[in-house]
Formats: structure tokens, C-alpha cells, sequence
């Protein structure tokens, strides 16, 4: 065994977008790819020599190669230890869970998350800190900065590790351990939530279809949910993680996860659907005939927080990213706790989470968390509303509806153009933004605006700044209209519009969200010009 170093060229666009480097399998499986952005990443770190490392992905395809390359480079960068999970396995939230529990110095996720896999697919690298979460943007744009500089980049020549055996192993003069992907985020979901009660919940024939939509989510809910809490087997469904998801596009959405809308529309439907994503961070939970917008979801969730264990003694804020919906800002309102507004993407979160300033956060596009870990974590979110269900005894609709005669609905959809032409949409957003100063004050089709502005975030723990956010209208009425791109994509660019009304009047929420929401859909495509710029009428996807 020797280390080698490698001569090689930089590579455009390694510059991690919202949540890491995702690019097609394609580009990732040029010769060095890999090895650049790595070797990027380990020059970044201070003081990582010895320390230990964490790795594992979600088992798409080129997981296991990427792993074993992965643990080739850490042994000649000079790391100790590195856990990885077995056969390359860990869901986002188990990295992070592992991370903060073995105090390890940081930990690398392969996934592109809710992006499809397969040879034809996604790829993706992701980097989390110390403290489990994503890493900052300034480690970020450094990662960025460096891989455009690199001439080489240093790797160890040893055979390839048994992934598959769980023990200790070595590569050069680091340890490598295979552990279960699974006992530490396990032990850890048992401290968050009332096993018991969601247990009596399971044995009192409670049903629960949860569909892991063939990716990372299925081992940890096979575990936790068949055999640790009693939920008959094949409750779990799509629980095999498979290289290329089936086929299926592991974005729980209603328009991706359309087969469990399907069983939950069905009228023998089960009590409570829930779906996950690719990496297992995200989570769709899904009443009788009922889907959740994930807006509400984490409003809920805060609203009724006290009948976890881990939250019994009250929450100390909420944070949701901009473009998810007020109706979390109503139940801190109501609690007397601080809301914060974040960028999107769960970097943001970290240090509020780290300065204890809040417990629950939250994004629209389904994903919600807690301080328990750093990551957003799909699996928890369905614990969570077990264990509310076991706790009130009610139905998911019930609460749902209970929650907005309380504090009012927010009527929420978010509408994405897909596979736009990237300078078209730049363009779009260009023209979008020149307009925003003339728009404070103005009627628009009978609403006024009150606010216009490109989001910009100043973090209240460190002071780092981050600019052009998304452009946020927002109207007298508090409806609000919300345009980015996005930072996840990996064809042309993609469009998101969000769109926002509330409505207090309990006799006026029982309408379709589209319907309710027509009218700032016309004022959206006022505004940005959608068609005129991208050609496109509709959006791909409704969420
Ligand atoms: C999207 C979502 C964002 C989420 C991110 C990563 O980003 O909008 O809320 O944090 O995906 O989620 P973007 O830039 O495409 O809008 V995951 O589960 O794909 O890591
Ligand atoms: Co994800």
C-alpha cells in the first residue's frame, strides 16, 4: 500500500448549489471527477489529521465505487477513523446523527437527494461540520475556489475495503469501521418520541402506509416502525434501497408519490401516509384524502410539540426558510416564541440550531426538523405525528382542521418550471428584479403591495451575509409571491414560484389551494412574464 499523487486538471462548475455538487452520473464518472472535488474539500479542512470521519450515501448508483475512492483519499489525506455505513448506507439524517454522536470531525453524504438516480440519473457529494449539519457557504465557496486551482490530488493504492461486514478494518494507517447505518439515529428516535404510546397506537390497529419510494428511507422505517414499534409487516412499502429508485423520481410530492395518494384516496385507506425521499431527509404526510402541505405540517408540529418527549418542556423558536408559508410565524406568535426567516436550504439553520435561538425548523419543500440533529429528517417528522396522533387521538384531518380554526390557513402551492433555458431564466429573474422598486405601493389586481424585495440574510449568530435570495412580493393582505431559482438542479435551470394567501374565516377553508390561489397566480405571471420569457404556459410540477 503507498499513496500516490495523481496529476489532473480542474474541472468547471464544481460549485456546490443549494445542498452539495449534484451532477448527472455522466459527468461524475469522468476520469478524476470524483477526486477533484474531494481533494478540494480535504485541502479546506484545519486540523482533520487523526480525526474521524464519517461516510455512507443513499445507495444510488456509483455509491459504492464513490464510497471506496472516498475511503482511498481519506487515508492519504491523513485521517484516523472513518465510519461508514454498511454497504455504503446512511441516510442524510444518520450522518448527521453519527457525526454529532461519535464526535467525529465531519462526514461525507453521496446522494442527490430527491434528484432520480440510475446510470442516467443524478449524483451527488455533500459535506457536513462537526455539529451534523451541511457546511456553511464559506466552506463551500472554498471547496469551489480550490477545485478550480487543483493540479493534483493524492490517493492511497490499497484494495478495495469489505463495505458489507460490519468491524474494523484499515487502509494504510486509517481504521475503518462498517456500522450498522442504522442503531445510532434508532437509539436516537427513542429519546425524541413516546415509544410506548405510538406502540399501544400500532396495537390498537392503527394503519400506516409509509413508502420509502425504493431508497435509503426503507431500512431505517422497516427497523424503527415494523420491529420496534409493532406496525405490521409491510407497512413499510418500496423499502429496498435500489440503485436506480425503480424507476421512480424519490421527491415525496404528490405528483411523484402518486402512488400512495392513490391508496390514500382509496376507501379502504389507511390512517396516515407518509412518504421519504432519496436520502431520507424529506417527508410527505399524507391524512385520509388528505394530503399535508409541508407548511402546515411544521406548523402543526410546533403547535402541538409538548407531547414528544424531547420538546415536553416547550419549544424555543421556529425558523423556516422564506419561501415556506407564515402559518409557523402564527403559532410562534401564539406560543410567544421568536420565528425566523432563512434562505432556503438547511445550512441556514445551523447556528440558530447551535445558538439554541430555535428547536423546530422547517422548508415547503417538505422537509422539517429539530435541534436533535442538523440535517432535516424525514423519518422523525413521521415519528413526530405518530406520536401526536397516538397523544390526541384524533384523526390527521381533524387536526389539520382543528389547527386552522385556531390560527387561520395559509393557502400554499409552489409551482415549478422545469428544464428552462438557463440564460432565459436568468433573464427573467433579471427583469423580475429591475422592477422591484417601482412595485412598494402599487395595486395589483387590487391588491397592495407592501413589500418588494431580492431576500437577503444576515445570520444573527455569526453576521454572514447572503444575498439575492429570491424575490419575495408581499401584499397588504399578507399573501405573499415568491420567485427563485433553484440550486438543485442539474438540467438548464428551474423556475420555482411560490404562492401564499391567508385566510382567517374558518367558512372559507375548505377550498382547493389552486382555486383559493388563482388570483395571484395571474399577478405572478404579470409580474415575471413567465411565458414571455421561457415559452412555457404551465408548470411541470404543482406541489
Ligand atoms: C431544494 C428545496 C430546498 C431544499 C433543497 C435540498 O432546493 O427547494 O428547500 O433544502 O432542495 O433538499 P432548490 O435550490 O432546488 O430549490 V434535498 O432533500 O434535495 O437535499
Ligand atoms: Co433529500
Amino acid at each position: 500500500m503507498t499513496i500516490q499523487t495523481v496529476a489532473t486538471q480542474a474541472f468547471t462548475g464544481q460549485r456546490p448549489g443549494t445542498s452539495g455538487l449534484r451532477k448527472k452520473v455522466q459527468v461524475f464518472l469522468q476520469p478524476h471527477y470524483l477526486e477533484n472535488f474531494v481533494q478540494a474539500l480535504f485541502d479546506g479542512l484545519d486540523g482533520s489529521a487523526g480525526q474521524t470521519l464519517v461516510l455512507g450515501g443513499d445507495g444510488r448508483f456509483h455509491n459504492r465505487t464513490a464510497v471506496q475512492t472516498i475511503l482511498r483519499m481519506a487515508a492519504a489525506h491523513g485521517f484516523g477513523r472513518v465510519l461508514v455505513g454498511r454497504g455504503g448506507i446512511l441516510s442524510t439524517p444518520a450522518v448527521s446523527c453519527v457525526i454529532r454522536k461519535h464526535k467525529a470531525y465531519g462526514g461525507i453524504v453521496l446522494s442527490a437527494s430527491h434528484n432520480p438516480g440510475g446510470p442516467d440519473g443524478d449524483f451527488g457529494i455533500k459535506y457536513n461540520v462537526a455539529n451534523g449539519g451541511p457546511a456553511p457557504e464559506k466552506i463551500t465557496d472554498g471547496i469551489y475556489a480550490r477545485s478550480q486551482t487543483l493540479t493534483a490530488y493524492r490517493i492511497s493504492d490499497a484494495a478495495a475495503v469489505d463495505i458489507d461486514s460490519l468491524g474494523a478494518q484499515r487502509v494504510e494507517q486509517m481504521a475503518v469501521e462498517v456500522i450498522d447505518p442504522v442503531a445510532d439515529y434508532a437509539a436516537l428516535m427513542q429519546e425524541c418520541f413516546d415509544f410506548p404510546a405510538i406502540r399501544r397506537l400500532f396495537a390498537s390497529g392503527f394503519r400506516l402506509r409509509c413508502d420509502a419510494m425504493n431508497a435509503v428511507g426503507g431500512p431505517y422505517a422497516k427497523v424503527i416502525l415494523e420491529q420496534q414499534l409493532g406496525a405490521p409487516p409491510g407497512t413499510v412499502v418500496n423499502a429496498t434501497p435500489l440503485e436506480d429508485f425503480g424507476g421512480l423520481h424519490p421527491d415525496p410530492n404528490p405528483a411523484n408519490a402518486a402512488d400512495l395518494i392513490a391508496h390514500m384516496d382509496a376507501p379502504d385507506a389507511p390512517d396516515l401516509g407518509a412518504a421519504t425521499d432519496g436520502d431520507a431527509d424529506r417527508n410527505m404526510i399524507v391524512g385520509r384524502g388528505f394530503p399535508i402541505a409541508p407548511s402546515d405540517s411544521l406548523a402543526l408540529l410546533a403547535a402541538h410539540a409538548t407531547v414528544a418527549p424531547r420538546y415536553r418542556a416547550g419549544i424555543a423558536g421556529i425558523a423556516r426558510s422564506m419561501p415556506t408559508s407564515t402559518a409557523a410565524d402564527r403559532v410562534a406568535r401564539a406560543l410567544g416564541v421568536p420565528c425566523y426567516e432563512t434562505p432556503t436550504g438547511w445550512k441556514f439553520f445551523g447556528n440558530l440550531l447551535d445558538a439554541g435561538k430555535v428547536t423546530l425548523c422547517g422548508e415547503e419543500s417538505y422537509g422539517t426538523g429539530s435541534d436533535h440533529l442538523r440535517e432535516k429528517d424525514g423519518l422523525w417528522a413521521i415519528l413526530f405525528w405518530l406520536n401526536i396522533l397516538a397523544a390526541t387521538g384524533e384523526s390527521v384531518e381533524s387536526l389539520v382542521r382543528t389547527h386552522w380554526a385556531r390560527h387561520g390557513r395559509n393557502y400554499y402551492s409552489r409551482h415549478d418550471y422545469e428544464a428552462l433555458d438557463s440564460a432565459a431564466a436568468e433573464q427573467l429573474m433579471a427583469d423580475l428584479r429591475a422592477r422591484l422598486p417601482a412595485l412598494a405601493g402599487q395595486q395589483l389586481h387590487g391588491r397592495r403591495v407592501t413589500l418588494a424585495d431580492d431576500f437577503s440574510y444576515t445570520d444573527p449568530v455569526d453576521g454572514s451575509l447572503a444575498q439575492r435570495q429570491g424575490v419575495r412580493v408581499i401584499f397588504e393582505d399578507g399573501a405573499r409571491v415568491v420567485l427563485r431559482l433553484s440550486g438543485t438542479g442539474t438540467e438548464g435551470a428551474t423556475l420555482r414560484l411560490y404562492l401564499e394567501s391567508f385566510e382567517s374565516d374558518p367558512s372559507r377553508h375548505h377550498l382547493a389551494a389552486q382555486a383559493a390561489l388563482a388570483p395571484l397566480i395571474t399577478i405572478a405571471h404579470e409580474l415575471a412574464r413567465i411565458e414571455a420569457h421561457t415559452g412555457r404556459r404551465e408548470p411541470n410540477v404543482v406541489t
